[in-house]
């Protein structure tokens, strides 16, 4: 079997086709493209989502890949002419998006994973295992929650009946959308266990900009905890109203969020806290709410600390809660532990970009990932690409085309050196 590592010098390092990436990434951004940025919004199965799957679906489709959708709408795209037998080295990433997103988060790793897949097929290597690459449903968790959706159900972590059953604001499910969309698909879950994933994906935060670090070999990702919070209290006139009578859930959710900013820096370190959802109703000037939804998103690198933070929260939320009559019911929205990647993996990532002349450094995600999930089922872990200013989840998220190119080069030959390796 021909040695692919490019130090063998049996094969030239191939190199992946920078500009045909960075147009379809651009062709891929301008679908939900928000005016006069560069941003896109494409919420999980919105028809914008439906757009970018038929997008991609369309130059899985023009290479040939055997293509699969499942059951919660994941799609997979796996190079032909391989026994079904052979466990593929998986690769892929996300193409839904937040409603104020970037281009690069998640399409960065799924059209990279494409690319690698028709560089390879061009250049006609013979493997001794096919390539695939996939995008994985709801990944942000931003309509239906949990984020990481499609792959946690991929790998078992979720049934898919209980899935198909989540709704958005609207009371719109994940399996109404997707039937709705053209998704719902009948390949089985859980889904075929790689030989290996690796996924590609910008940083999203500072650091490696920071450090003038080209590339991040991602070694482990940080806990996520979300928990949405209905505040009943007693809506009445903003006038006549005295203080002494107001049981006004408005207060109780602006205390909360000073209380967890407030908890994250007292506690230091990895600690982050987020109240990114506040909702009002019925949200006008001159009425004190009857009803605050709001949501709380909490993340630490170690679980103890994390599980602290939370019980802590709770805590003060019952606090807050009888002090100013109202009550609270509190929702789990996704909630996972912190998950360590496989080191053969990362080593593999940081030999590659070494070899190619990349600076690079180990790394824990801040942000939630889906190969997370497949790190429960096969050896697994990240490349990132550092984000201009550390800006992610903003219509401004931009990562430089060297970058894109460094990291999709590295994601090419750790592909091939885990194809010609046994990692049993
Ligand atoms: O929230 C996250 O970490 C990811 O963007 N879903
Ligand atoms: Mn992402
Ligand atoms: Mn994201």
């Amino acid at each position: 079997m021909t040695d692919l590592s490019p130090e063998s010098g049996s094969v030239q390092p191939l190199r992946v086709n920078g500009e045909r990436l960075i147009s379809r990434l651009d062709e891929l951004g301008a679908i939900g493209a928000i005016e006069g940025t560069i941003g896109c919004a494409r919420l999980a199965l919105t028809d914008d989502d439906k757009a970018g799957r038929d997008l991609v679906r369309t130059w899985m489709d023009e290479l040939g890949l055997d293509i699969t959708v499942d059951g919660i709408g994941n799609v997979i795209a796996t190079m032909p002419g391989f026994d079904h037998g052979i466990a593929p080295v998986m690769t892929g990433s996300h193409i839904d998006t937040v409603a104020t997103g970037g281009r690069y988060d998640g399409n960065l790793g799924v059209l990279a994973g494409l690319e690698v897949i028709e560089t390879v097929m061009t250049a006609r290597l013979d493997l001794p295992r096919p390539l695939a690459v996939g995008w994985f449903t709801d990944e942000e968790g931003a309509r239906f929650a949990p984020d990481m959706l499609g792959s946690l159900v991929y790998v078992g972590g979720l049934a898919l009946e209980e899935a198909l059953t989540i709704t958005d604001r609207d009371g719109l499910s994940v399996g109404g959308e997707l039937e709705r969309i053209g998704y719902l698909g009948s390949a089985p879950i859980p889904g075929a266990v790689p030989h290996a994933f690796v996924e590609l994906h910008i940083e999203q935060g500072p650091i490696l900009e920071d450090e003038g670090i080209q590339l991040g070999a991602v070694e482990a990702v940080q806990g996520i905890s979300w928990t949405e919070l209905t505040i009943i209290g007693q809506s009445c006139h903003a006038g006549t109203t005295p203080m002494r009578l107001r049981r006004d859930p408005g207060v109780v959710a602006a205390r909360i969020n000073v209380f967890v900013r407030e908890l994250a820096e007292r506690f230091g370190g990895a600690q982050v806290a987020t109240c990114g959802v506040v909702s009002h109703v019925p949200n006008l000037v001159n009425v004190v709410p009857s009803k605050v939804t709001m949501t709380v998103d909490l993340r630490n690198t170690d679980d103890a600390t994390l599980e602290a933070a939370e019980a802590e929260f709770h805590a003060f939320v019952a606090d807050a809660a009888a002090a100013e009559g109202v009550t609270v019911t509190a929702r789990s929205l996704a909630r996972f532990a912190s998950v360590e990647f496989d080191d053969r993996v990362a080593e593999m990532i940081e030999a590659a970009a070494a070899e190619r002349g990349h600076s690079i450094r180990r790394m824990c995600s801040g942000a939630g990932h889906d190969a997370q999930m497949f790190a429960r089922i096969c050896p697994t872990a990240m490349i990132f690409t550092p984000s201009v200013n550390g800006i992610s989840h903003n219509v401004t998220e931009y990562t430089e085309p060297a970058d894109i190119e460094a990291g999709a080069n590295v994601l090419l030959d750790v592909m091939l050196r885990l194809a010609a390796s046994d990692l049993s």
